[in-house]
């Protein structure tokens, strides 16, 4: 044996790893059961916290990215060694030609271990066989030479490569359905869009007060997707009465409409992981009082493995959405339902909410067991996101504020590094408890550079702390400033 020709069983092994990868996607797509599912997850759960922190605050969503793809390799480098150990032990037993069919059962074994799915395992396993057959045609014994076996073999490997990167693309830049499939917007809900649009400041490259786009951010590599029929929300531990929700349950019920703003705690100060929507659904309460409450913690548990514990007192405000912005809720926020906690940081609004459990002692969180502090109410903020010349001549300068539950009052900006203040325009407020607002300020720029700090106060009258702070470990900040060139 030459020594490429030493690689050429690694190589084969792989492509069947690779294959058993790819096969699984096209029989189940991006769900759950996809062979590398769990293995993508355990990329994020299993990380070290400081990689993890990193990953977030520096990386963004690209961190979840990487760790999607990092979480394909692995699957198809393990699922490749199966494939490679079976063939060998068949080439052991003194049985060459039954190698293929060993390494195809035991790929499809253990892909049926790794995703619980019979069709993820079976296209699994496909895959695998694919590529022995392809191999096994290349190296057949009459008169192929080593060189095109070899040929055959990377080719194989190639073709296969190019699937699985089309089909990982696909997942990393996929882009959102056709609306067109969608139900209508009811009329409620279209009116309070309206009201928002009329509401939000005519700035360009301002974000109106319904967010365009709203930020994901959570630890599921592929998102849960529970059938709406199979899931359920249990209500139990220190309870008085064990109660459990199906989804018709929670149609039947009375549902309201909010806007709502989400901040993520690991965001940088000025970040964009802030966003708000209209939110239809149940007030947590509505579900919760039959169960008659007795701990004073909750421990929310969601499908993806997430958990997050706060005191009872903040389920008082929560809301149960099962719709955003007039539509079901999407997958990426949490289908068919998440939680929605007035004034907190996102890490308590839990999607793909599964459980309330009620505590009689304090607990640690996902999060908070990775020493962050996101389970509070939200720092306040005036983050400044345009900045346009306007034709005059003058300069406008413009951003969301938000302060949770306290509201926002009024917003400052300084042209001059903060020695002097100035009052912004606020947008007119959404009727809401816990929602943003927009600032505008325009004004004569100086003839050079010049330093724009903007910092807000909110409705108890604090003014937003000056003092900056990284968002490790209790969320960002200081007052968001910016040098404006001539
Ligand atoms: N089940 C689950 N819920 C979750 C998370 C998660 O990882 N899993 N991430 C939380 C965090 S950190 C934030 S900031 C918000 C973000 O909600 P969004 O993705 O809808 O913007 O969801 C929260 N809910
Ligand atoms: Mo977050």
């Amino acid at each position: 044996m030459d020594r490429q020709q030493r690689f050429v069983p690694a190589l084969v092994a792989l492509a069947g790893g690779v294959a058993a990868v790819a096969g699984s996607y096209a029989t189940v797509g991006d769900s759950p059961a996809f062979v590398a599912a769990p293995i993508a997850n355990a990329t994020v759960t299993l990380a070290p916290s400081v990689l993890v922190t990193f990953a977030i605050t520096v990386l963004g969503d690209l961190g979840i990215k990487l760790a999607y793809v990092l979480g394909l390799g692995l699957t198809a480098v393990a699922l490749g060694i199966v494939a490679g150990a079976a063939r060998v032990a068949a080439t052991r037993a003194g049985r060459p030609l039954a190698g293929p069919v060993v390494a195809t059962v035991a790929v499809g074994l253990v892909a049926a271990a790794l995703s619980g799915s019979a069709a993820s395992a079976v296209g699994a396993a496909v895959g695998t066989a694919l590529v022995a057959t392809v191999v096994t045609l290349g190296t057949a014994p009459d008169g192929e030479s080593a060189a095109d076996s070899r040929r055959a073999v990377l080719a194989g490997v190639a073709a296969l490569s190019v699937g699985v990167l089309a089909v990982g693309g696909r997942r990393v830049f996929r882009t959102p359905p056709d609306d067109d499939d969608l139900p209508p917007i009811p009329d409620d809900v279209a009116a309070m869009l309206d009201d928002a649009e009329s509401k939000s400041l005519a700035v360009e490259g301002l974000e109106p007060l319904v967010s365009d786009h709203f930020y994901t951010v959570d630890i599921a590599n592929v998102d849960p997707r529970p059938a709406r029929e199979d899931w359920s929300l249990r209500i139990h531990g220190a309870v008085g009465q064990e109660t459990t929700y199906t989804a018709a349950d929670i149609d039947a019920m009375e549902h309201e409409h909010r806007f709502e703003t989400l901040r993520c705690v690991g965001e940088t100060l000025n970040g964009r992981k802030l966003d708000t929507a209209v939110w239809t659904g149940v007030p947590l309460m509505d579900l919760l009082a039959a169960a008659d409450l007795q701990g004073d913690y909750v421990m929310l548990r969601a499908a993806d493995g997430f958990y997050e514990e706060f005191p009872v007192d903040a389920l008082e405000t929560g809301f149960l959405a099962v719709g955003m912005n007039g539509r079901p809720l999407p997958r990426p926020h949490g289908a068919p339902a998440r939680a929605l906690i007035p004034g907190h940081w996102g890490e308590i609004n839990v999607k793909w909410l599964t459980e309330v459990e009620i505590l009689d002692e304090p607990a640690t969180g996902y999060w908070e067991k990775r020493g962050w502090h996101g389970t509070g109410p939200v720092n306040t903020v005036a983050k400044l996101w345009a900045e346009n010349r306007l034709d005059d001549g003058r300069m406008e300068v413009a951003g969301p504020a938000y302060a949770g539950t306290r509201g926002i009052e009024r917003v400052e900006v300084s042209t001059d590094g903060g020695a002097t203040w100035n009052d912004a325009d606020l947008s007119d407020p959404l009727p809401a408890d816990d929602v943003w607002r927009q600032w505008v300020y325009r004004y004569d720029p100086p003839d050079g550079a010049h330093e724009v700090v903007v910092r807000a106060t909110d409705g108890l009258g604090t003014l937003q702390p000056r003092d900056e702070r990284r968002a490790y470990p209790s969320g960002p900040s200081g007052w968001v400033s910016t040098t404006i060139e001539p």
